[in-house]
């Protein structure tokens, strides 16, 4: 077996943990001695063991001289948990394989400087890319204090989201509503405009997912125009956030209210990512995905299309006039539907 080998079962640790791990990233962990397994480890939630630590832990004596695989490098910070760092020199391990250096700030390459110097062997970059992509919204998260955003659109041929204005429109087929649901499962938080809630009156939640998470629902409602009788405000299952210039006449314990002056799209970007908001999900209309795409505040676009043409009376997805060069993720034909996910060009 060769690094990369037992870097790919690493990976596979952290891919199965990904979307459960907000705001932490998602990590595996493989410890190797005289080429057999003596430990695994997954970091399983935000506040929990990381994952060297339970790797650690099931490889015991067995750790000493060894080989520790991990997705992502040792943190030598004191967060919510010890350093692994520490552990894994008390543990006198031989050599740690690590897939890529951690972006966030209080450790971004100390983790391995430590290692170093203290006479352990640190390769850097075994199977880089995919450790990668497996911590990208991690990655924006901890460098930029913003959620990584993806926006979601169930398109006509001709890009229009509805026929007519203030009307909904059934666009796409039950195949991509249950990968809509599958996505709510998989963000920390959905977002739409009141508008949408005004004219679909959804009630935004995953109800058809095998994985049974649900994801805060967020509200920009600037004029406070909800009332109180809409499913979001009705239904108590799951926190509801409003962001608001103007108080309610209700109140609701699944209900939080974010009061102030004036709410830029960028303000309540930065304050859900304080309240540990690491990805969202933007289900919005035309205003919405406009003011998100305008601002440049997407990092990931899926696109539902439909075979089916609605005209020149109907509305478009977005109103931009900004010019957005694009990159192909990944395109998959679910019924009758397309998904294609972009992702935002950055060289
Ligand atoms: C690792 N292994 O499995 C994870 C790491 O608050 P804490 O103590 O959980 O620390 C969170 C930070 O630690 C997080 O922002 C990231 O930089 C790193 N996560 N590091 O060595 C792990 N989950
Ligand atoms: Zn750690």
């Amino acid at each position: 077996m060769t690094d990369e080998n037992y870097m790919q079962t690493a990976l596979q640790l952290a891919t199965q943990a990904k979307g459960q791990t907000s705001p932490n990233p998602a990590v595996g962990c493989v410890i190797v001695k005289h080429n057999r397994i003596v430990g695994l480890g997954t970091h399983l939630r935000a506040g929990e063991a990381h994952a060297e630590i339970h790797a650690l832990h099931m490889a015991g004596h067995d750790a000493e001289q060894a080989t520790v695989y991990v997705t992502l490098e040792p943190c030598q910070h004191q967060g919510r948990t010890g350093a692994c760092v520490d552990a894994l020199l008390q543990a006198q391990v031989k050599r740690v394989v690590v897939a890529t250096l951690d972006a966030n700030p209080l450790v971004a390459g100390s983790g391995v400087k430590k290692l170093r110097d203290n006479g352990i062997e640190v390769i850097v970059g075994v199977c880089e890319r995919e450790a990668q992509q497996i911590n990208e919204a991690f990655f924006h998260y901890i460098t930029t204090k913003m959620p990584f955003v993806t926006l979601k659109q169930a398109i006509s041929l001709d890009g229009k989201i509805s026929a007519n204005k203030g009307q909904q429109t059934a666009i796409t087929g039950n195949i991509v509503q249950q990968d809509v649901h599958n996505a709510r499962a998989e963000h920390d938080a959905l977002l739409v405009g009141s508008q949408t809630i005004l004219t679909d009156n959804p009630l935004l939640t995953n109800r058809l997912s095998a994985n049974k998470k649900q994801p805060i629902r967020i509200v920009i409602d600037r004029q406070g125009l909800l009332p109180q009788h809409v499913n979001v405000i009705k239904d108590t299952t799951v926190p509801t956030w409003l962001f608001t210039t103007k108080s309610y006449s209700f109140t609701a314990h699944h209900v939080r209210v974010f009061l102030a002056n004036n709410w830029s799209l960028e303000d309540v970007l930065t304050t859900i990512a304080q309240a540990g908001i690491m990805t969202l999900y933007v289900e919005g209309g035309q205003q919405i995905a406009t003011s998100f795409i305008q601002q440049q505040l997407v990092q990931r676009y899926v696109l539902y299309i439909a075979p089916l043409l609605l005209g020149t009376g109907a509305v478009s997805m977005a109103a931009t006039t900004t010019h957005n060069q694009l990159r192909i993720k990944e395109t998959a034909t679910l019924g009758n539907d397309i998904k294609i996910t972009m992702e935002v060009d950055t060289c």
